[in-house]
């Protein structure tokens, strides 16, 4: 870890070497600020490159030194907006050299710096507000005057990354031809003896036939959904790069920084940020454990998911074939696949030359044999144990050994599975969720014999088509479905108690979730649910349901397929209440002479949370999960659970864990109170003043 400096032919070469990826903490800005004045004091020296090497120049400011507050090594002297304010006001050129990811602080200092050349491998951002926070080292001063201030307001608002093809479009760097550091040194050493172009020279642009500033902000402020507090300081901020010069601008902006660092919405998007990271990550993986390369991926089951899983593996740059019982299937998703392309390539996602090389890739086969050669096949195909089986046999028979064999099972025995080959210690699952090609959720099932090798190869199949992986053991439902079912539990327990669904989906909706409990019913299919409680109630008489699901169910109102579940829904696919439910719901609740009229939107979030709490506590007892965090991860990314609120457990945390087990004591002296045994995690934690994110399971393979 280190700045080193290197001069050669009157140009210094400041290299920030910082693994893995050159984040900004206070020592390196010391040693920054050192290395800088150096070469500015070095009459030998007419010109600065300030270059972070060819894989990463800088992803900003070290966002573990947030944790400590604004008290913290992030406000101590120097802080990143001291060293960008001294890179502005250098007396000698300075060319920021960009490859790989240039994102929050590190734009920062790059925007600070008199030139900026990238090479095609550059990504820019200020993905700040992502963290709850806003670029609080200049960057919303300096970006309005780079680039405009609509332009830089998207940016910083939606902490977007762009390519370097973009940020040369838009005007926030120059694309190097030919080694980016030699041409580094080269422009520097042009720029010599130059008037200096200091970004905080220019003024703030603000949209063509905008001319009341105050009028453009606040209707940005008002478009805000949700209105959460660091997309609107973002907007505070941009604002006053209008009317301050960027030393005054640059001051405020550091101040709402400080207030933001403190909010819980950052804090808990901070830890999703490192939870998302550790996810997928083993700590029991034996040493020397390295995954097989996968280059060809087959596909089993061309339906939704086995085209959507499809599209995932072609866009990550795999070879992909598809193969299905029927030619007719096959060809329909194949079809589903062009389908998307054209789709994607009409709305400007992708350029038609990309979609007719990913599509270039894709190969279909009319039976098993061709897939042979194959590094991964995903089965995809119909939810019965007997048809998977008879598929495992199949790829047991065709492929090579070594090769990954994973099935996409949501529910059935992944060991059962298994055991229909020879090699079971080459399965795992793959649980996708849909659509595949945009949920960012796997969970990667590890089976009884899954070897460490398949597992870290199924892990790192996960990191190339950009999922974030977390790893489950067997059992019904996994961690997600698991803990979705005790969630729809308690929201059909409401209406048991009086509550009508939509007002359940309201409060959820308004507190966050994506979707309300019922909406995401209508929308998965009721009869799905159906088939479950009809199987749980004879495996599990002693866990009732509520009855009222069934009975949207017997009037065949199986969701948004059949026109209506829940909920009506118009042509559009717009959801409205119906008076034939409430009736419905009213009698329901009538008829088992619990209801209460006392139930506030607060305890409605409360019961709902908390069931996914204690039964997420309850996999991690049962060794199903790894991790706490990691059943935070699988909300977020899986079932639309608010990032802002850090995930369950983190929001259980939050809440204080006494509170969390007093409620969930009353809930269990009351209705149904069966559900609510506290597990034992939680009430040893409340009792110890330690928090459920802490703890791991950490199981030996
Ligand atoms: C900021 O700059 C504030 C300023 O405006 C103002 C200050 C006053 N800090 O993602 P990966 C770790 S806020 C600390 O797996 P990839 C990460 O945890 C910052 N650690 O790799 C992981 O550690 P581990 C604004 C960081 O190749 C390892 O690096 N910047 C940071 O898939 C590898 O990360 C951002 O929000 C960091 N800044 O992606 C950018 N960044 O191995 C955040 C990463 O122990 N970073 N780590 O799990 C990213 O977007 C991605 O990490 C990046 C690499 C694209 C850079």
């Amino acid at each position: 870890m280190s700045i080193q400096l290197e001069t050669s032919g009157g140009v210094s070469v400041l290299t920030i070497d910082r693994a893995p990826v050159n984040s900004l903490d206070l020592s390196m800005r010391i040693r920054l600020l050192e290395a800088l004045a150096a070469a500015l004091s070095d009459a030998s020296v007419e010109a600065i490159v300030l270059w972070g090497g060819s894989r990463v120049f800088s992803a900003g400011a070290d966002i573990e030194e947030f944790a400590a507050g604004p008290r913290g090594p992030t406000c101590t002297e120097p802080t990143l907006p001291t060293v960008v304010a001294a890179l502005d006001a250098a007396t000698k050129p300075i060319v920021a050299a960009i490859a790989g990811p240039c994102l929050g602080g590190g734009l920062e200092i790059a925007m600070a710096c008199h030139a900026r050349l990238c090479a095609s491998t550059a990504r820019f951002g200020l993905p700040e507000v992502k963290l709850g926070l806003l670029p609080g080292a200049g960057g919303t001063q300096r970006l309005p005057r780079l680039v405009g201030v609509e332009t830089a307001l998207r940016l910083i608002v939606s902490g977007d990354v762009i390519d370097a093809r973009r940020a040369v479009e838009i005007g926030l760097a120059e694309l190097a031809s030919g080694d980016l550091r030699d041409a580094a040194i080269r422009h520097a050493r042009a720029l010599s003896g130059k008037p200096l172009a200091r970004t905080s020279d220019l003024n703030a642009r603000l949209p063509d036939g905008v001319s009341a500033a105050a009028e453009y902000f606040a209707a940005q402020r008002a478009g805000l959904r949700p209105a959460l507090p660091a997309p609107r300081a973002c907007i505070d901020a941009v604002e006053l790069a209008l009317s301050h010069p960027v030393a005054e601008g640059s001051r405020l902006e550091f101040e709402l920084f400080g207030k933001l660092i403190e909010t819980p919405e950052s804090k808990a998007l901070r830890y999703a940020f490192f939870a998302d990271r550790s996810a997928g990550r083993l700590p029991a993986l034996p040493p020397g454990v390295t995954p097989r390369a996968i280059h060809r991926v087959g596909i089993v089951g061309t339906g939704t998911m086995g085209s959507g899983i499809a599209i995932a593996c072609l866009d990550a740059g795999l070879a992909t074939t598809l193969t299905d019982a029927t030619p007719a299937a096959l060809a329909a998703g194949r079809g589903r696949i062009e389908t998307h392309y054209a789709s994607a390539t009409k709305k400007g996602r992708v350029s038609a030359d990309v979609a007719a090389e990913r599509l270039q890739r894709l190969q279909t086969a009319d039976s098993y044999d061709g897939l042979a050669g194959c590094d991964l096949v995903i089965e995809a195909v119909y939810e019965d144990l007997e048809v998977k089986r008879t598929v495992f046999r199949e790829l047991d028979r065709v492929l090579e050994p070594g090769a990954l064999l994973a099935s996409n099972t949501s529910t059935l025995d992944l060991d059962a599975i298994a055991a229909a080959t020879a090699r079971p210690a080459d399965v795992v699952g793959l649980h996708f969720f849909s659509p595949a090609n945009v949920m960012r959720l796997l969970e990667v099932v590890r089976g009884r014999e899954t070897s460490a090798v398949s597992l870290a190869t199924a892990l790192a199949f996960g990191k190339t088509i950009g999922k974030v992986s977390v790893v489950a053991r067997v059992c019904d439902g996994f961690i997600g479905n698991r803990m979705f079912e005790e969630y729809l539990r308690q929201a059909y327990a409401l209406v048991d108690l009086g509550v009508l669904p939509w007002r359940v989906d309201n409060v959820l909706e308004r507190w966050g979730m994506a979707m309300g409990p019922f909406a995401v019913m209508d929308l998965a299919g009721n009869d799905i649910g159906w088939a479950i409680r009809k199987r749980r109630a004879i495996a599990h008489p002693e866990r009732p349901y509520s009855t009222f699901p069934d009975k949207i169910c017997e009037l065949k109102r199986f969701g948004r397929k059949s026109g209506a579940g829940f909920y009506t829904y118009d042509d559009a696919g717009r959801r409205s209440e119906d008076a034939a439910i409430t009736k419905l719901a009213t009698e329901h609740a009538q008829a088992i002479g619990a209801i209460r009229s006392d139930v506030s939107d607060d305890e409605i979030v409360e019961r709902c949370v908390s069931a996914l709490v204690n039964e997420g506590l309850r996999l991690l007892e049962e060794g199903i999960a790894e991790r706490a965090s990691d059943l935070d991860v699988v909300y977020r990314h899986g079932y639309g659970f608010p990032a802002h609120r850090g995930g369950p457990l983190f929001f259980a945390d939050t809440l204080g864990l006494h509170h969390v087990l007093e409620s969930m004591r009353n809930f269990h002296a009351g209705y149904q109170g069966w559900a609510w045994e506290p597990a034992p995690r939680l009430i040893y934690a409340a009792r110890r003043g330690t928090c459920l994110t802490d703890i791991e399971t950490r199981r030996v393979p």
